[in-house]
């Protein structure tokens, strides 16, 4: 299907490399004009426009899988690009995330509602000394519109709240973000905590935020880095599936 949408069109103009703009396209082209409309009005931060939206789209017999799919998460990928390139900042960032729980506000509660059991449990937390939590919002927000279980331990956790709160909720995923390069050692703590406590084969830890690389998140030995929100999901399917 030919992407119709003016301003989803224009905002395509903002991807500079090829393979990703062609990634984009990909997902975009079996997307059908209302899911672009959603989207577009997502990455402008009309709250109020994704809310009706997706309502409409809701009572005209779309999926709540095809709405989070097709107009959120693929409008959320263009914010999430421009956000990394110095497009847009924070703020804007904020605003799309802010039409983004709108959207989901109708999107959750189907999902809660069906017979289709959760994909798994993930516990998600910033760790020990980090108050950043906004990335970490985003992750969960995707999560929980994937079909995930997600318990939420906020900011500044520390690493007997992760050890209690997988056994609590009999979890076999964690994500951990930090944002400061201070902070970030702290995960590779969580994880030696797990280790003494012999619990480390028994979960599967994934960590994210700014600072954070590949080759940090393998010295540290997490099993998965993931760079934004849409990557959270898919390695959170992975290790469901593991
Ligand atoms: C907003 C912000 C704040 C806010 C936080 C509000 C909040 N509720 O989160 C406030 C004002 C409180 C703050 C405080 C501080 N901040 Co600050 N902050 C920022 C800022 C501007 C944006 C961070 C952000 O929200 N990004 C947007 C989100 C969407 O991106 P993200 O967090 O990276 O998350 C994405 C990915 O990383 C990934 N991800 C995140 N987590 C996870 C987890 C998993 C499992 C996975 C798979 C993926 C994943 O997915 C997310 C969505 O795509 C950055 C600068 C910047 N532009 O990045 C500085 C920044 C992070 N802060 C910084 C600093 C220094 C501080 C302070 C120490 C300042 C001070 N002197 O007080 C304090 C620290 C407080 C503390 N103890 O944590 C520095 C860090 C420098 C460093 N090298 O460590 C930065 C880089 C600014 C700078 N350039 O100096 N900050």
């Amino acid at each position: 299907m030919p992407i119709v949408n003016e301003g989803v069109l224009e905002e395509m103009k903002h991807i500079a490399n090829p393979s990703e703009l062609k990634h984009i396209q990909e997902i975009y082209e079996k997307t059908d004009p209302l899911m672009q409309e959603i989207a577009y009005a997502l990455i402008t931060g009309n709250d109020k426009k994704v809310d009706e939206l997706t309502k409409n789209s809701l009572d005209n017999g779309y999926s709540a899988n095809t709405i989070m799919d097709d107009g959120l998460i693929a409008g959320m990928a263009i914010v999430g690009i421009k956000f990394r390139d110095n497009i847009i900042f924070v703020p804007e960032v904020l605003i799309s995330a802010r039409a983004m729980k709108a959207g989901m506000a109708h999107i959750e509660p189907i999902l809660s509602e069906s017979d289709i059991p959760p994909v798994g449990t993930v516990i998600m937390g910033t760790v020990k000394g980090d108050l950043h939590d906004i990335g970490k919002n985003l992750c969960i927000m995707m999560l929980r519109g994937a079909g995930f279980i997600v318990h939420d331990l906020g900011v500044d956790v520390k690493d007997i709240e992760f050890i209690d709160a997988v056994q609590e909720h009999n979890a076999k995923i964690i994500g951990m973000s930090a944002l400061l390069t201070t902070t970030m050692p702290n995960m590779g703590r969580v994880i030696e905590a797990f280790e003494d406590e012999g619990l480390r084969e028994e979960v599967n830890i994934m960590v994210g935020g700014a600072p954070v690389t590949q080759e940090f998140a393998d010295d540290m030995g997490a099993d998965a880095y993931g760079k934004d929100a849409i990557d959270c999901v898919e390695l959170a399917k992975q290790l469901a599936s593991k």
